[in-house]
């Protein structure tokens, strides 16, 4: 591991570390030890951990700025950062110090770290990716920098009542958070609304100059990223938004007192709360203001940091910035850059457009239609006028130079390239803009980025055959292994040393053991464990009683119809249907675990939480079926839930329609903990069949082609409906009270979706292939030894997803970072 960080205090005992604790508790905190609560411990071990990562924050900035090399900023709505300090502790190599610490204040580091808010500022997937790839960054001692929005609430907290989810304010930094650090020296000014005004100048030719309506201030957070080895800390910084003027005096002696409070009020709107849609576009003028907001703030800060050590000499900016943008979300940055050097700058345009084009980096993370990012032209016209002006240059050029002499006179492929949308309002295409601006675009997992090529870009393709490419996602294994799944992390340091949290590679060495049947029991009583653990959780969130004998049976993700948590429901309802027909039937006990969240406003997303929940409730409490078949729901799923269930995982649910999801990265951080996959040929899935083995993982269903033959011979939900008739009859279950007593039909609009408005994700045809697949799991189970040696190759051959490897492929194909200057170089550098 090569380190930039040449002189450090020594690492603190466990004497040192204990008195570091009291002193924050006593003089930073003003408690008292004797009746201090776990929160205000929690705090205290926070800043005493704060004097090891400041140290190195400030170190880390200096190397950086010494050595002056390209760094990436990466760019995205969301970042979901989950819990610090258990991190912080594991990859500043204290974690057992601490214990020890924290034992002798007479407190376990367990229930310290508990009392933890997650840091939730993201929906899923593409914010825990963001976050993963920080950690990656850090590890690796690569100069990176995450740019934000500091929510005020992050994505809302789930409560169920009476099964159905009602959503609640996440108060994350109700009274401030231990990790962040204000930067008031760093503020920024975001102009707002108003007009764009057309003069001449003295050779006639027309000047625009914007007269924002509103100007907005832009408060930066840092949030130190501590890389693991502690060499290198980077930086998170968030956005916070406030009102221009702290107060408007005049307006107050005026007696407007409203007036000036609405403005400040509208300021702080912007940052205040994560829009909880994931997938599906809004359309809301706030969200477009969220992302105008803390594109402007960065862009500034990027062209603030380099001007502080080039001066205006342009000439090294794009060999020193590489901007990441985390899908479409903050395309607007490519606009507020031009405008920062064309308006402040005094740039020239076709200087100012190279620019760009050599600096922005764009990832995709959807083929979903509906989630392609569209905004009205009217919004922003209204918004960011003079950003519209720019995006028409943009077009222009685009459409009569590039395009026209590539297909000339071709109206049609002018029309579908365009940026703009035509319709019965105009529309700006946020995906075209990217990718037309953009020098490398990525999807992320193989199939995903061929489908990129093939069937959502495939003309900018042509057009560029080399801007399209492909970076498979990733997952930190510190976090999702050693930090998550202790024991599993203590056996794997006894059998290949403690080097595979950075080089997962090594974990190889642990498949010529998968048939050791003493290293087989091992594995298997650390995943018993875990389950063990897991009950107990389960049990005081749920109050429903598990056995860790069953199959634990695991599904977490967002709640979306395409990851099809109700082809998973209707399995169940099939295994109950059965288990009443025939109670004697030969089926080992398992356990369907649930963890999702539904946007508030995604009525069938929560139809089908609703009807697990009551599904849940009238299975688990049916003496007549003997406790083979629970089914629960665990409310709240966040990154610190699934810390603690994906370590007890026997089998992870992968079943996403053939084409829909993009990668995914859940079905990683399950493999690698040892639980065995059953999935569509779908994103990452395939990847890690391929790592995996055939053998190892229980594929069924439709391929991509078959999905895209099916539905375009005409895909008919009701000959599967009519022929299956098992199938039929659990979803004609759905229709009367069983499941909601005295309430019929209160589940009906899941089995409407499946027939009347035609499955568009194609459960049906996948429901047989299902539940045949889940059967030949219900037999693999029972051979222990077999399913020990599954479990084993799995966690033995995931080194591929490992973030570390994703992040070595941005750097060498995209970003073209120099690799990092080694400590040993260094030195030798020096002396010679
Ligand atoms: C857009 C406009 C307005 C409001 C919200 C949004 C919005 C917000 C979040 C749209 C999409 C998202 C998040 C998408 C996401 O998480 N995608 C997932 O990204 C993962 C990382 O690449 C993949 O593994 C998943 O397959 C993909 O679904």
């Amino acid at each position: 591991m090569a380190t930039t960080v040449l002189t450090q205090k020594p690492m603190p005992s466990v004497n040192d570390l204990r008195e570091s604790i009291v002193r924050h508790l006593d003089y930073t905190l003003g408690a008292d030890a004797d009746t201090a609560q776990d929160k205000a411990w929690w705090t205290a071990t926070c800043m005493a951990l704060n004097e090891l990562v400041f140290e190195r924050l400030r170190s880390t900035h200096k190397t950086h700025a010494k050595q002056d090399t390209r760094a990436v900023n990466y760019l995205s709505l969301e970042f979901l950062m989950g819990r610090l300090l258990v991190n912080n502790l594991h990859n500043l190599g204290v974690f057992e110090t601490a214990e020890q610490a924290l034992a002798e204040l007479g407190h376990s580091i367990s229930d310290i770290c508990e009392e933890e808010p997650d840091m939730a500022l993201g929906n899923g997937g593409l914010g825990r990716l963001a976050a993963c790839y920080l950690d990656s960054l850090a590890t690796l001692d690569f100069p990176a920098i995450g740019y934000g929005i500091h929510y005020e609430h992050g994505l809302f907290r789930q409560e169920f009542h009476d099964g159905a989810q009602i959503e609640r304010p996440d108060e994350w930094r109700e009274y401030g958070s231990p990790w962040e650090i204000c930067r008031p020296e760093s503020v920024q000014e975001v102009p707002l609304f108003g007009e764009v005004t057309i003069e001449h100048d003295e050779l006639g030719r027309p000047v625009k100059t914007w007269c924002p309506g509103q100007i907005i201030r832009g408060v930066p957070w840092d949030i130190p990223v501590v890389g693991y080895g502690g060499n290198t800390v980077n930086v998170l910084r968030l956005w916070e938004s406030r009102a221009s003027q702290h107060f408007d005096w005049h307006a107050f002696n005026a007696g407007a007192y409203n007036d000036a409070q609405a403005e400040q009020t509208e300021a702080e709107t912007v940052s205040k709360v994560l829009y909880p849609n994931d997938e599906t576009e809004a359309g809301k003028q706030l969200r477009l203001i969220q992302q105008y907001f803390f594109s402007a703030c960065s862009i500034k800060d990027i062209v603030r940091r380099y001007k502080r050590a080039h001066g205006n000499d342009w000439s090294e900016f794009s060999n020193q910035v590489v901007i990441q943008l985390n899908d479409t979300h903050p395309t607007v940055a490519i606009l507020e850059m031009l405008r920062l050097l064309v308006d402040e700058e005094d740039m020239a345009w076709d200087q100012a457009w190279q620019i760009c084009q050599d600096v922005f980096a764009y990832t995709n993370h959807t083929l979903l239609p509906e989630a392609l990012e569209t905004w009205p032209v009217y919004l922003f016209e209204r918004v960011i006028p003079r950003h519209l002006d720019m995006l028409y240059l943009i077009n222009d050029w685009f459409l009569n130079e590039v395009v026209e002499t590539k297909w000339p006179g071709n109206d049609e492929i002018k029309a579908k390239l365009s940026i703009i949308e035509e319709g019965d309002y105009r529309k700006v295409r946020m995906g075209n803009l990217c990718v037309i601006t953009a020098f490398k675009v990525n999807g992320v997992a193989q199939i995903h980025s061929e489908l990129v090529k093939s069937d959502l870009f495939p003309e900018f393709h042509a057009l560029w055959p080399n801007k399209l490419t492909n970076v498979t996602n990733g997952v930190t294994p510190r976090r999702w292994l050693k930090a998550c799944n202790p024991r599993l992390a203590k056996l794997l340091n006894d059998e290949v040393g403690e080097g595979w949290p950075v080089d997962l590679e090594l974990l190889r060495q642990l498949a010529p053991k998968a048939d050791d049947s003493n290293f087989q029991r091992q594995f298997l009583d650390i995943k018993h464990q875990n389950k063990l653990a897991l009950c107990e959780v389960v049990k005081e969130l749920c109050d429903v009683e598990i056995s860790p004998a069953a199959i634990f049976d695991i599904q977490i993700k967002r709640l979306h119809e395409y990851k099809r948590q109700h082809l998973n429901l209707l399995h169940i309802l099939t295994l109950y249907k059965r288990l009443l027909d025939n109670p004697e039937l030969d089926m080992h006990p398992r356990v369907f675990i649930f963890g999702a969240k539904a946007a508030p406003g995604y009525k069938l997303a929560k139809d089908i939480i609703y009807a697990i929940n009551k599904v849940a409730e009238r299975v688990n409490n049916d003496e007549r079926i003997s406790n083979k078949l629970k089914v629960v729901f665990l409310p709240n799923y966040r990154v610190s839930l699934a810390e603690k269930m994906i370590p007890a995982a026997d089998v992870s649910e992968q079943i996403s329609t053939a084409g829909k999801e993009a990668s995914g990265t859940g079905n990683m951080k399950l493999a690698l903990n040892g639980a065995v996959t059953i999935g569509t040929l779908d994103g990452a899935n395939i990847e890690i069949a391929e790592e995996v083995g055939e053998d190892n993982i229980f594929i069924f269903g439709l391929t991509v082609d078959e999905v895209k033959a099916k539905l375009a011979e005409g895909y008919n939900p009701w000959d599967y409906y009519n022929q299956d008739s098992e199938l039929k009859a659990v979803l004609d279950w759905l229709e009367g009270d069983y499941f909601t007593p005295g309430h019929p039909g209160a589940l009906a609009s899941i089995r409407h979706s499946l027939l009347d408005h035609g499955d568009p994700y194609l459960c049906l045809a996948d429901f047989r292939g299902y539940c045949d697949a889940q059967q030949r799991i219900d037999e693999a189970f029972r051979d222990r030894a077999a399913w020990a040696k599954m479990a084993i190759l799995n966690t033995a051959l995931v080194g591929k997803f490992n973030s570390d490897r994703s992040i070595q492929d941005y750097v060498d194909n995209i970003w073209k970072l120099e690799p990092p200057v080694s400590a040993d170089s260094e030195a030798q550098r020096k002396a010679g």
